[in-house]
């Protein structure tokens, strides 16, 4: 018996094609969920805009993607055998490994059946009287569901710049993350690059090994720290997987931001000079992420953040030898790490070769792109493609696009309009049985998104098997809950350093967007104890009712 049949007492009607869940996006988040949902013997439709899994893995495939989250932290928990039989080869996978990890598990899971490729959810309409979810795909279809899951990703939404003349532009013109699935060849080539985030930080050396010369636009500098790759040895696989009980408890118990790592126990300022120095350069020469987690102050005291991103700005002029250069690469407009930190390969060396230049758009804004040429500050830089990188409207975009219903024909981009509402970043008042994965209001982007990844859809899965264990037939966050988490979510946000940073994070990059701090701060561990104790006092700031609860709900 289907869930559906299971939770309302009703059959299902022939047509038109009804399942119990929904899960748009088949990235990490999409995959998991629906291998829970049949564990519990829940009907699942995966719809899935691309024509294979990975999600942002999928679409992200430009020269350097690879993940700044170690490999052997970056992956599924959820299954041992998984985890002890896959073999990452690097200290932090490439892409296409990771597109590689997906459609592993995509086979070992046999989720394709459940899958349904090259289809976009384009509308999902609540029905107050059935509570049941009428979901409207790209090929015409409408199916109906129980639940829907949007598993659709922070990072999936690329944004194109409004720069006047793009679409004018004779070359090629190409954005990160959306990057052709064809190998792209700009050896000969005048490239321009527009941007300076962590994608283009990752892709500006390995396309200025092949172009005959790159051009980088950038108007905002940008910390980096080193990512120290190197392949991994069979005995360094072995030291995790031994370990991994204790890894992964830590991960998502303690952590703050998923990561296991050593949780500092001093603040920057605790130290003297020399001290100080010798633990960022040690950090330093470490690579990755960790470099923020030296002391446990960089993202609250803004002298504590000083010490460090002093540091990092005096490594830029070791190893940047024009003078000019340095100053520009040198980040000044926030405090290190309230963008999210960049972890590279040879950024900052790659600005010392001489078919590389850097152009200051700061000062000097692009004005327009012309046919063959970019132009800015009155100069025209000759290029014969383009590369944006630009980023993307992150945690909402995604779902921005989708035409979502609740009660009283709400769409969920009006009660949006001033920013996301979420409770606990899982469910937003007045749109029953519509769950966000790592959604607005959880900690999501500023953690190890596997770790934050399984806690939510276990959460879902917990709470729909729950749902149908007690006869209730819908469920929402309350206004009153909705309203205090949000609050919280601001209260802790500036509490930190973070609010300070025009970040994607605040929204800063999507002109109109409001400025608001989306993800949860208060770090994973805290968040997944809120979450627990919600779902142990009986789902607490959530409404659930039973069929003829939720009928007078809807009538009222
Ligand atoms: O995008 P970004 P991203 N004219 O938004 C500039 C994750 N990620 O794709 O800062 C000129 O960070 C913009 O300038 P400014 C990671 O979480 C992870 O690089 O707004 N410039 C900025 O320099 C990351 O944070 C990995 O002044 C314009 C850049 O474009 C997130 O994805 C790898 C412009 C955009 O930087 C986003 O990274 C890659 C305009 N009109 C990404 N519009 C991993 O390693 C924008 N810019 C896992």
């Amino acid at each position: 018996m289907s869930a559906v049949q299971s939770v309302s007492g009703k059959s299902p009607s022939a047509t038109p094609e009804t399942h119990d869940v929904v899960v748009v996006g088949a990235g990490f988040a999409g995959m998991y969920m629906l291998h829970r949902l049949r564990g519990l013997k829940m009907t699942a439709r995966v719809f899935e805009q691309g024509d294979g899994v990975g999600g942002t893995w999928y679409w992200n495939r430009y020269p350097g993607a690879r993940c700044d989250v170690e490999s052997m932290q970056y992956s599924y928990s959820f299954s041992d055998e998984l985890q002890q039989e896959w073999d990452w080869s690097e200290r932090y996978a490439p892409q296409a490994e990771i597109l590689k990890y997906a459609n592993h598990v995509a086979d070992r899971f046999d989720l394709r059946p459940d899958i349904q490729f090259n289809t976009r959810v384009d509308r999902c309409v609540f029905d107050e009287d059935t509570n049941r979810w009428s979901v409207t795909t790209s090929d015409g279809a409408t199916v109906v569901a129980a639940f829907v899951v949007l598993a659709t990703g922070c990072l999936s939404n690329a944004r194109m710049p409004d720069i006047e003349g793009i679409s004018g532009f004779k070359g090629k013109v190409y954005h990160t993350g959306n990057w052709p699935h064809e190998p792209v060849d700009f050896t000969g080539l005048r490239v321009g690059m527009i941007g300076t985030g962590s994608s283009a930080i990752q892709s500006v050396p390995v396309i200025a090994e092949q172009a005959k010369h790159l051009t980088v636009f950038q108007r905002t500098a940008n910390f980096s720290i080193p990512a120290r790759n190197a392949p991994l040895t069979a005995e360094e696989r072995e030291i995790f997987r031994k370990n991994y009980p204790e890894v992964r408890r830590f991960a998502r118990e303690e952590a703050r931001n998923g990561i296991y790592t050593e949780l500092p126990d001093r603040g920057a300022l605790d130290d003297g000079d020399n001290d100080r120095r010798a633990k960022y350069e040690a950090r330093w020469r470490h690579g990755g992420l960790t470099f923020m987690s030296v002391y446990n102050n960089l993202a609250l005291d803004k002298t504590a953040n000083d010490t460090a991103a002093d540091f990092v700005r005096e490594k830029i002029a070791e190893i940047v030898k024009d003078p000019d250069t340095v100053k520009l690469l040198q980040p000044n407009s926030h405090p290190i790490g309230t963008k999210r930190i960049c972890i590279d390969t040879d950024y900052f060396v790659t600005f010392n070769r001489p078919n590389v230049t850097l152009v200051d758009i700061k000062s000097n804004p692009i004005e327009e792109v012309l046919p063959h040429a970019v132009r800015a500050g009155g100069k025209d830089v000759e290029i014969d493609a383009l590369v944006l990188a630009t980023g993307f409207d992150a945690m909402t975009g995604s779902v921005a696009k989708i035409d979502i219903r609740g009660r009283n024909g709400q769409t969920l981009n009006q009660k949006w309009a001033e920013g996301p509402k979420t409770y606990l970043g899982l469910m937003s008042a007045g749109f029953p049985n519509l769950f966000i994965v790592t959604g607005p209001g959880s900690p999501s982007v500023l953690s190890n998104m596997i770790v934050s990844i399984e806690q939510h859809v276990d959460w879902i899965a917990d709470c729909a098997a729950y749902m149908r264990a007690h006869g209730f037939e819908a469920m929402e966050a309350t206004k009153e809950a909705e309203d205090d988490w949000v609050a919280h979510v601001n209260e802790v946000a500036h509490t930190t350093l973070y609010p300070q940073a025009n970040s994607w994070y605040m929204g800063a990059n999507i002109p109109g967007k409001p400025r608001i701090f989306m993800p949860y701060i208060g770090g994973v561990g805290p968040y997944r104890q809120i979450c627990n104790d919600v779902a142990a006092k009986g789902y607490e700031g959530f409404a659930m009712t039973g069929a003829e609860e939720a009928r007078k709900v809807a009538a009222s």
